[in-house]
């Protein structure tokens, strides 16, 4: 699938020590440090093209964004592949809703969410894959487990019997009682007469009637959800023998610790004998009105309908980045509002003709950022220091410190 257009990163000042970046990890608990490597493999979910983009995902894929431009910052190259659930029940199910073909709905909303990450400057990913393209992929995924006695059939649908990794349940910490009630929520089927597990998740459904399906070894049908990103990861980011993990970091809003996440690991898992990823990173839930911005409860605010109405998608940024991104987190006109004024401040200070020094202000960047993406620490020091500069302190280099909110904060004021 055709990612979107590339975005231009400045080259910042060569000789500048960045401290290692460190991530909040899901299956530890606990802050990890990414070590510096040359190539890093990054896999983000990527959205199913029904309703997109609502700040829940702009926040979510800015969030990935950052640590992106870090690990470039920092002399890496950053493998970064998404997907695109292009293929699945809750996109049929609005196409059939609104009277609209599946493949057209699907096209409008990626073409949508293309728009909308150019318009935030979020950089590319290097593979941009929909599910419908990595129908062989999938279904080289679920022979692998098969001969790995992992899949089962019921009726004609297959399914991966969770039990086959001892691992399960690691990544997500949930008790058995919440993951059968989690597992239901999102997609799940728990009841279905005929499973193993309750929990164990589908991989390949046969065709229904009036819904679409491919021809394949497993039979003509679609792929299950979570074997779609295992099969995605695995291929595009091509996983090193000598690497102890097979990725470095899975991300993805919290909605998808499990069952989604957990799936994944679990498949991969089984499939390799390593683990998916050295860590698993998790953002915050955007919410409106008290509740979390979803599809299925339709509280959603759209990046595009913002832009449409004159917000610099700037200040959506700005906004989005003021709140720390594994805080669940409401929207509301106030975060804009506090977002287009300070982002004023800013831009105000940017018109002197002599600014405070910046040497200091590009070293507490990049210790925020490193420090778990602390942007609310970024945005603050940026604000001092054009308060600094209002005050007439000078001594600094616009053009760096520009350079640098670019590259590290995809700000472009
Ligand atoms: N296609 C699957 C992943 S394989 C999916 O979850 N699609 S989605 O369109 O529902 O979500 C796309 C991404 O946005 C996911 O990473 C999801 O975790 C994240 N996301 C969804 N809603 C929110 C929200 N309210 N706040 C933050 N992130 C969100
Ligand atoms: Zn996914």
């Amino acid at each position: 699938m055709k990612s979107w257009t590339s975005v231009d990163i400045p080259v910042l000042a060569a000789g500048r020590k960045f401290p290692e970046l460190k991530l909040s990890d899901t299956a530890s608990q606990g802050i990890h440090t990414v070590k510096k490597k040359s190539t890093h493999r990054m896999y983000v979910c990527g959205i199913t093209p029904y309703d997109s983009t609502h700040l829940g995902h702009a926040a979510t894929y800015l969030t990935f964004d950052l640590i992106n431009r870090y690990l470039r910052a920092c002399g890496s190259t950053v493998n970064y592949v998404q997907n695109i659930t292009d293929i699945d029940d809750p996109l049929l199910e609005r196409a059939n809703r609104d009277g609209i073909d599946w493949q057209e709905l699907a096209q409008q909303q990626i073409d949508l969410f293309r728009g909308d990450m150019v318009a935030l400057r979020v950089i590319p990913p290097t593979h941009y894959i929909g599910a419908v393209e990595a129908i062989p992929l999938v279904v080289e995924a679920v022979n692998e487990l098969q001969l790995r006695e992992s899949i089962y059939p019921v009726d004609a649908d297959l399914y991966f019997a969770i039990e086959k990794d001892p691992q399960f349940g690691k990544r997500s910490h949930l008790s058995l009682k919440e993951m059968l009630s989690i597992f239901s929520e999102r997609g799940g089927d728990p009841l279905r007469p005929g499973k193993q597990n309750p929990l164990d998740c589908l991989v390949w459904m046969n065709r229904r009637p009036n819904e679409p399906g491919w021809e394949s070894s497993l039979g003509v049908g679609r792929p299950g959800w979570h074997i779609e990103c295992t099969a995605i990861a695995l291929k595009y980011l091509n996983p090193l023998e000598t690497d102890e993990t097979l990725i470095d970091i899975q991300g993805g809003g919290s909605d998808l610790i499990f069952p989604h996440h957990e799936m994944c690991a679990a498949q991969a898992h089984v499939m390799t004998g390593k683990e998916l990823a050295t860590s698993y990173v998790h953002t915050g839930m955007i919410g409106l009105d008290g509740e979390k911005m979803s599809k299925s409860r339709g509280n959603l605010v759209f990046v595009s309908r913002l832009v449409a109405a004159g917000v610099d998608p700037m200040v959506i940024r700005w906004a989005l980045m003021s709140n720390h991104y594994r805080l669940d987190r409401m929207w509301s006109d106030e975060v804009l509002n506090k977002a287009h004024s300070e982002i004023s401040v800013v831009k105000n200070a940017f018109q002197m003709s002599h600014v405070a020094p910046t040497e200091h202000l590009v070293q507490q960047l990049s210790e925020a950022i490193s420090n778990d993406l602390d942007t609310p620490a970024a945005l603050a020091a940026i604000i001092s220091w054009s308060e600094e500069t209002m005050n007439g302190s000078s001594g600094g280099d616009l053009k760096e410190l520009r350079n640098t909110l670019d590259a590290l904060l995809g700000l472009l004021l």
